[in-house]
């Protein structure tokens, strides 16, 4: 009886170590590119880096109607950008999204975006075993011209 009582405490630790493991994802350098008036999408672009591997799933913002997960790429000269269901992110290696690659897609926005405005984004990840994580950003709007997020110079403290 008591043989049995320590193998049951076992596999419960076991079961928690191992597939059950909360991903902690810490997401940085998020941006969104701005928008004129009468534009109603926009890219946000940022790193995503956990300690488990997981997927980004799902994200949302109160300021778009509908935000997907899009993948861009070259076809026959052609940029395409699709949906994606779930992008991988493997444990400790951050996955950068970035103009012309993965970005989350802002669809059926209700005002133009300007430089220096804060866009609210919930992401959810799950890992394979279904645990779920949920990160709050705030991605500051960049310049529409503005391709890409300002150059990080080591020694230096950009100011965010
Ligand atoms: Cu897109």
């Amino acid at each position: 009886m008591k043989i049995w009582t320590s193998v049951s405490i076992w596999m419960v630790v076991t079961l928690a170590g191992t597939s059950m493991a909360f991903a902690d994802v810490v997401v940085s350098e998020a941006w969104v590119r701005g928008t004129v008036k009468g534009q109603t999408e926009t890219g946000a672009f940022m790193t995503l880096k956990s300690t488990e591997t997981t997927q980004l799933i799902q994200a949302s913002s109160p300021l778009a109607k509908m935000v997907q997960v899009h993948e861009m790429r070259m076809d026959k000269g052609m940029m395409m950008m699709r949906p994606v269901k779930a992008l991988d992110i493997t444990a400790n290696a951050p996955v950068m999204l970035k103009p012309g690659s993965y970005h989350v897609m802002l669809m059926g926005l209700d005002k133009p975006l300007s430089k220096g405005e804060h866009v609210p984004l919930q992401l959810t990840f799950s890992t394979k075993a279904g645990v779920k994580t949920t990160v709050d950003v705030q991605a500051e709007v960049h310049d529409l011209t503005q391709a890409n997020p300002p150059m990080k110079m080591d020694g230096m403290n950009m100011p965010k």
